[in-house]
C-alpha cells in the first residue's frame, strides 16, 4: 500500500530536509554507541527524535494497521507491520538513518534487513498464555538492534526489558553450557531453545544478582542494544506502547 501521501510532514522548524530533527545521528553519539555496546551492550539517547515527530509516525502505524498483511500477536493485542521502510517516507527516513549510524558504529557497511513498526495494546489480565514465553535472546551471536521508543514507556505500558551484562561471551557460554540456549533436537529444526527461554532458567539468572532493567523512557528516545543479550517485550497491563525497530 503506497500511503506516502496519506500524513504528510508538518511545517515544523524542528525537521530538516529529511524530516527528521537532529540529535540521533551525531558523531558524540556514535563514539558513545561504540564505547558501551562491547562493555554495556545497550546505548540509550534521549531526544533523539523530537516528539511531534514520533506523533507523525505513530498515525502513520494506525493508518497502516487495519491492513490484512499486519501480523497480530498476543491476541491481537501485538501488531507487527514489517519491512515498515517500503511503506512511508517516515518509516525510511528513520530506517536510513540508522544504516548510517550502524555503519560508522561498526566500521563497515551494514543495512538493516528489516524496519519492524510495532504497536501493543493491553492485554486482558485473564490472558496468561500471552504474558509467558517471551524472555529470548534474538542470535547466540552479537546482533544490533536499533529501538526508537514513539510513545512515553512506562512499568505497565509493555516496556522493552532486558537483562544487563548477559551479552558477554562468558555469560553466553555458561548459558551454552547448561542447555539453556540450545537442546540436541535444534540440530534438526529452524526453531532454537533460546527463543523462548525457559522461565526457571530466568529466575536462576534474576536470582543470581542481575536484575532485568525495563527501558522506561520519553518517547523519541532511541536505544541501541545488542540482542544477543536476554530481553523481551514486557506484557503490556495498561495504555499503549509504539515502537519502530531497526534489525541489523
Ligand atoms: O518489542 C520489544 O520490546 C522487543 C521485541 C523483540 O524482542 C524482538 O522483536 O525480537
Ligand atoms: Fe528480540
Amino acid at each position: 500500500m503506497n500511503t506516502h501521501a496519506a500524513v504528510p510532514l508538518p511545517d515544523n522548524p524542528n525537521y530538516n530536509s529529511l524530516g527528521f530533527s537532529p540529535g540521533f545521528m551525531n558523531l558524540d553519539n556514535i563514539a558513545k554507541a561504540e564505547a558501551a555496546l562491547p562493555r554495556e551492550g545497550y546505548l540509550i539517547i534521549e531526544n533523539g527524535y523530537h516528539q511531534d515527530m514520533c506523533q507523525e509516525i505513530i498515525k502513520v502505524m494506525d493508518t497502516l494497521c487495519p491492513d490484512k498483511r499486519v501480523e497480530r500477536r498476543y491476541s491481537g493485542t501485538e501488531m507487527r507491520i514489517w519491512d515498515a521502510q517500503k511503506q512511508h517516507r517516515l518509516f525510511e527516513t528513520f530506517y536510513q538513518e540508522c544504516n548510517l549510524f550502524a555503519s560508522n558504529v561498526m566500521g563497515h557497511e551494514m543495512s538493516a534487513y528489516t524496519l519492524l513498526a510495532i504497536r501493543n495494546r493491553a492485554l486482558d489480565p485473564s490472558d496468561l498464555e500471552s504474558a509467558k514465553g517471551r524472555w529470548h535472546i534474538d542470535s547466540f551471536r552479537k546482533q544490533l538492534k536499533i529501538f526508537l521508543f514513539l510513545t512515553d514507556t512506562t512499568e505497565s505500558s509493555g516496556p522493552f526489558e532486558f537483562i544487563p551484562g548477559t551479552h558477554v561471551w562468558n555469560f553466553k557460554l555458561s548459558m551454552l553450557c547448561k542447555g539453556a540456549y540450545f537442546t540436541p533436537s535444534d540440530l534438526f529444526k529452524t526453531t532454537r531453545r533460546y527463543q523462548h527461554l525457559d522461565e526457571a532458567d530466568i529466575s536462576k539468572v534474576l536470582h543470581s544478582g542481575r536484575g532485568s532493567r525495563p527501558a522506561i523512557c520519553k518517547a523519541g528516545t532511541v536505544m541501541v542494544v545488542n540482542t544477543s543479550a536476554i530481553h523481551r517485550a514486557r506484557p503490556c497491563r495498561e495504555g499503549s506502547r509504539y515502537a519502530l525497530t531497526a534489525y541489523f
